[in-house]
């Protein structure tokens, strides 16, 4: 299993994580499913004529880019025009390597077996998040669906998640039954970068007592060292049934204190002002970088928000930039209104780190991984470091 979760760190980040978690280090995978937006890259090698009744199939390809660690990856069959859709074995490997069989031939049992020859693939987004699977759609089957089946297992493009994505993609499309042909004119990948590393408080749940400006801490270690180039705090689950109650703030390892969001109810000037009792921050991202207040913002504010508002410096995260984000951090948050109670569940920093320190370099992959080499693999890949 430690085999399989170095390859990822050898690939650059999730695997890493995934393995430091799995070792008991707080290290958390991803974040709120909100993180980044797709970009799309499409083939310009086509149209590609597709042989009758041949496993070698045409190939096609196409070049990634600027995109880094994989968080999603969709196939978009643009135009695929064929006279009998269950004739296609279609595969995507990645630059990596990895080469995951997607849809299966009719004689391989695949998800379009003993249907009548429905054809085409026109605008067929293969979505391992989609509802709908392939087989329920109709010919040319345009729209999202997943391809969860037992002839490829269960969100098959899942197995893409953690790959550095840049570099050249290979679509194999094969016609694996005699008489009816087809042309591949157009296929093209949306890909998501995967979220930041991010690292996990291990001392929650904790309730916050009704109306006690004392509050409550948290604290958080990150064992990684490297001077920050930009912070985020994930308040990934506070159940509370007034969060315009409540108080908080972040206290460094090097000891700076940041208020991040004041009280709207007992204390003046809080950001949720007038907005009455809205529950929960959910997967809240407070970010200097969000376009969208936390004023603006729909309960449980999951996604990224800045927190300016009056008496709250303007991009108050960026105060902790330049120190060594490795140490305990502390999150206390108190609640000024009285009644209204809840939890800190969960929270969570992500920082970028600046590239100034040297990369650890690769290291002896022989036998058990320590917690020492995990962590050097966290840091590396929190400098963007290969
Ligand atoms: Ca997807
Ligand atoms: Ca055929
Ligand atoms: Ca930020
Ligand atoms: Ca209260």
């Amino acid at each position: 299993m430690i085999d399989g979760y170095l390859a990822g760190i050898r690939a650059g980040i999730r695997g890493a994580l995934v393995a430091a978690a799995a070792v008991g280090l707080a290290v958390l995978v991803g974040g709120p499913a909100t993180a980044g937006e797709a970009s799309e890259f499409h083939s310009s090698d086509v149209p590609k004529a597709i042989p009758d009744n041949d496993v070698n199939g045409v190939n096609s390809t196409l070049t990634v880019q600027g995109l880094g660690a994989v968080g999603d990856v969709d196939v978009i069959l643009d135009d695929l025009m064929h006279g009998c859709t269950p004739d296609l074995h279609i595969e995507l490997t990645s630059p990596g390597g990895t080469t995951v069989t997607l849809i299966n031939s009719s004689l391989e049992n695949g998800i379009l077996a003993g249907l009548s020859c429905p054809a085409n693939f026109i605008g067929t987004v293969l979505d391992d998040e989609s509802p709908m699977g392939l087989r329920d759609g109709v010919p040319p089957y345009t729209g999202r669906f997943t391809l969860t089946h037992e002839s490829v297992g269960v969100r098959p493009l899942s197995r893409f998640i953690g790959e550095n994505g840049d570099g050249v993609w290979t679509l194999n499309v094969s016609d694996r039954n005699a008489d009816d042909i087809g042309t591949l004119n157009g296929w093209g990948l949306a890909l998501v970068p995967a979220p930041p590393p991010a690292f996990a408080s291990a001392d929650v749940p904790k309730d916050i007592p009704d109306y006690d400006s004392a509050g409550i801490s948290s604290t958080l270690e990150v064992p990684v060292s490297g001077s920050i180039e930009d912070l985020d705090l994930v308040l990934d689950n506070v159940s509370h049934t007034c969060v315009a109650d409540l108080h908080f703030e972040l206290r460094s390892p090097a000891g700076t204190t940041v208020v991040l969001i004041r009280s709207a109810n007992g204390e003046a000037d809080g950001i949720l002002e007038g907005k009455g009792c809205p529950d929960n921050f959910i997967g809240t991202v407070l970010s200097d970088q969000a376009t969208v207040n936390l004023v603006d913002g729909i309960a449980p504010y999951t996604g990224p928000y800045n927190v300016e508002h009056t008496r709250i410096d303007p991009m108050p995260l960026s105060r902790f930039n330049g120190e060594n984000v490795r140490g305990t951090w502390r999150l206390t948050v108190s609640d000024h209104g009285a009644d209204d109670t809840g939890t800190l569940n969960a929270w969570s920093l992500r920082p970028r780190l600046a590239p100034s320190l040297p990369c650890d370099g690769d290291f002896d992959h022989s036998g058990a991984v320590t917690i020492d080499e995990l962590i050097k693999a966290v840091g590396n890949a929190l400098r963007g470091c290969p």
